[in-house]
């Protein structure tokens, strides 16, 4: 075989390639390509990805963000250890998917872009969508891709693919360094032929590596634990991406040190472990946010520490309190001046436990965490009898879905009021909470959920959505009922960015431009949700109680397609239970009255910041 080509165009090279990689587990690393085509991209990878066949299945959705959407969902679900390519045509196709990299990004998921790019012969510039920059000759419509990819390439020669295709799948299945990958194809090499050496298809395994922490940095963290009398774990998503749960679980109680759950770490644990105190910060539960307040020592584990979870830093209080940072990324291991322990969340959780033989730190207040549930179950609690012209609040609606789940069902959200009020509220069970909240996109729900209903066959999926996140992007429900793959939409119509008009309040702002009676307007929104959905093949009603929704819930058990339940909510009502400051920068000058007190009280709560850079 040594010395031996085959001779393909890029296009076809880079999907044979593509269909060899694979995982530890036997399987296939891209679970498939989503595709639009234009131009840029139905003459060469079009042809190729058709001849490829099911080797590496394509699919059609109807935007390029929100099928990047579902390929990250896909891959967020599957713990990093599989994930899909989305591919666009140049200019509008490819900037679509931006903000979808952004996304996947922040949140360290990997996927693979593929957008078309210019002519690299340059013959027949400019062509259709191509953006001319007057100075630089090297820029495309895709070097916007550089800020929120791990790595970029654009494919200008065909050979190019030799070190590309590598380098992108290293960067996919690195634990650190994991996230999307770019390789923009220029439209002329996708149909160029060339004699690729035939070794270069031989399968692949992309094995996950585990890397072992550094002995000096073990033995710190463990000086620090021995000493602590009140230590926090913050335990975020890298614990999930290591499949460290059951060993944090386990480290928690040999050690008697509570622990508190991220958005993203949420449902790594199930909430009803002794030891999980529910979510720290701003939208944190009272139980949570009190042993932060009185924790000296915070050990984060797999946790980025964003500004929800530490509370804008105001959260973990005590006075001289240290911070631990266990993480794969450097990056993370330091920040804010935290003892850094770098590596792989199980290994470094056993060797610490290994280390620390039969310590325990001091007792902590367990009592706290059982008030939290009751005072859960009180906002929670169904309306005494849906009276008429009452609407539910978010609460109540996130109780209804709480009684009727099972313990293999999975909520997800992104955006809106249903992030935070599931994260204080939520009770979730292990592997049963999927939230988008690194970059919060409005629009990734409808998307996401059809991706975790892709990487979990079988199970339901449940899908928070309020109506303005809805209706920035919806289409890929289209998608799911063509392809036959069934959610549950719960849509939670209050007129308007009821989230946002609460901040806006809270931040000593008039009522304006978020929920529509504040907006300039002729007449107020006469959307039908329903009408909609269902105008997209989708199951879909409206329900009037909480009784029924949890009724609707149950019966669309069983649909080969989405369904979409739509109940109205009172905009007014926050969480109700829990919850933190948290730092928006309130105008310091030229305001009402009401503003002066908004920001006083700002300037008292910023005072309380204890963040080292
Ligand atoms: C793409 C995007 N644009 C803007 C925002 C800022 N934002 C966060 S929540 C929100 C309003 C969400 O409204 P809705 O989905 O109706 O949820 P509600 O809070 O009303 O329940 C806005 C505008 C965002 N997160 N994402
Ligand atoms: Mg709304």
């Amino acid at each position: 075989m040594a010395g031996e080509t085959i001779r393909l165009t890029a296009a076809q090279a880079m999907m044979r390639w593509l269909s060899v990689q694979m995982t530890e587990e036997g399987e296939r690393f891209l679970e498939g390509v989503w595709a639009i085509f234009g131009h840029g991209n139905v003459a060469g990878i079009g042809e190729a990805l058709h001849g490829i066949g099911d080797a590496l299945p394509t699919w059609r959705g109807q935007n390029e963000q929100t099928m990047a959407h579902a390929a990250i969902a896909y891959a967020k679900t599957m713990k990093r250890r599989r994930a899909m390519a989305v591919t666009s045509s140049i200019g509008p196709g490819a900037t679509n998917m931006v903000t979808a990299a952004a996304l996947a990004h922040v949140n360290r998921l990997p996927v693979l872009f593929i957008p078309g790019d210019v002519f690299a012969n340059r013959r027949p510039d400019p062509v259709l969508q191509q953006i001319e920059d007057f100075d630089d000759g090297t820029i495309s419509a895709n070097d916007c891709f550089r800020p929120v990819v791990r790595y970029f390439d654009r494919i200008s020669r065909p050979e190019h693919l030799l070190t590309a295709l590598p380098r992108a799948f290293a960067v996919m299945t690195d634990p650190a360094n994991c996230g999307p990958v770019c390789l923009a194809f220029c439209q002329d090499v996708q149909a160029e032929a060339f004699d690729y050496p035939v070794e270069f298809f031989a399968p692949k395994v992309w094995r996950i590596r585990r890397p072992e922490p550094d002995l000096h940095e073990l033995a710190e963290v463990v000086t620090l634990i021995k000493a602590a009398k009140a230590p926090v774990i913050v335990a975020g998503g890298g614990v999930i991406y290591s499949g460290a749960e059951a060993d944090l679980a386990a480290f928690a109680k040999a050690h008697n040190i509570p622990f508190v759950e991220t958005q993203a770490g949420k449902g790594a644990n199930g909430w009803d472990d002794a030891f999980n105190f529910g979510s720290p910060g701003v939208t944190g539960s009272a139980c949570a946010n009190e042993l932060c307040a009185k924790a000296d020592l915070v050990l984060g584990v797999g946790t980025r520490f964003q500004d929800f979870t530490t509370g804008s830093w105001t959260v973990f209080g005590a006075e001289g309190r240290k911070l631990v940072s266990i993480n794969l990324a450097g990056y993370d291991a330091l920040k804010h001046g935290a003892v850094g322990l770098v590596g792989d969340a199980r290994v470094c959780l056993q060797k610490i436990s290994a280390a620390l033989g039969d310590h325990k730190a001091p007792a902590f207040d367990a009592a706290s965490r059982l008030a939290w549930q009751v005072a859960v179950k009180v906002v929670t609690a169904p309306p005494a009898q849906d009276p008429a012209n009452t609407l539910p609040s978010d609460a109540q609606v996130i109780g209804a879905v709480q009684r009727v789940v099972t313990k293999d069902s999975i909520v997800m959200c992104a955006a809106g009021t249903m992030p935070g009020a599931l994260q204080v509220l939520w009770q979730a069970a292990p592997g049963g909470y999927h939230m988008e909240y690194g970059y919060s996109c409005m629009g990734y729900e409808v998307a996401g959920a059809l991706g975790i209903a892709l990487a979990r066959p079988g199970k339901e999926v449940i899908c928070f959505v309020g109506d303005g996140s809805y209706m920035m992007a919806n289409s890929e429900l289209a998608t799911a009922v063509m392809r036959h793959v069934p959610f549950t939409i719960v849509l939670t119509d209050n007129r308007g960015y009821g989230c946002i008009n609460r901040l806006q309040q809270a931040c000593g702002g008039a009522e304006f431009n978020n929920l529509y009676k504040d907006c300039r307007i002729e007449e107020g929104p006469r959307i039908d949700f329903v009408a909609h959905a269902a105008a997209m093949g989708a199951h879909a009603e409206k329900v009037d109680s909480i009784a029924d929704l949890e009724a609707a819930i149950v019966a669309a058990r069983g649909r080969k397609i989405p369904s979409v339940i739509l109940i109205e909510t009172d905009p007014v009502p926050g969480t109700g239970a829990g919850g933190h400051w948290w730092d928006v920068a309130v105008p310091q000058v030229g305001g009402p009255e009401r503003l002066e007190a908004a920001r006083e009280r700002y300037v008292k709560a910023a005072a309380r910041q204890n963040v080292v850079n």
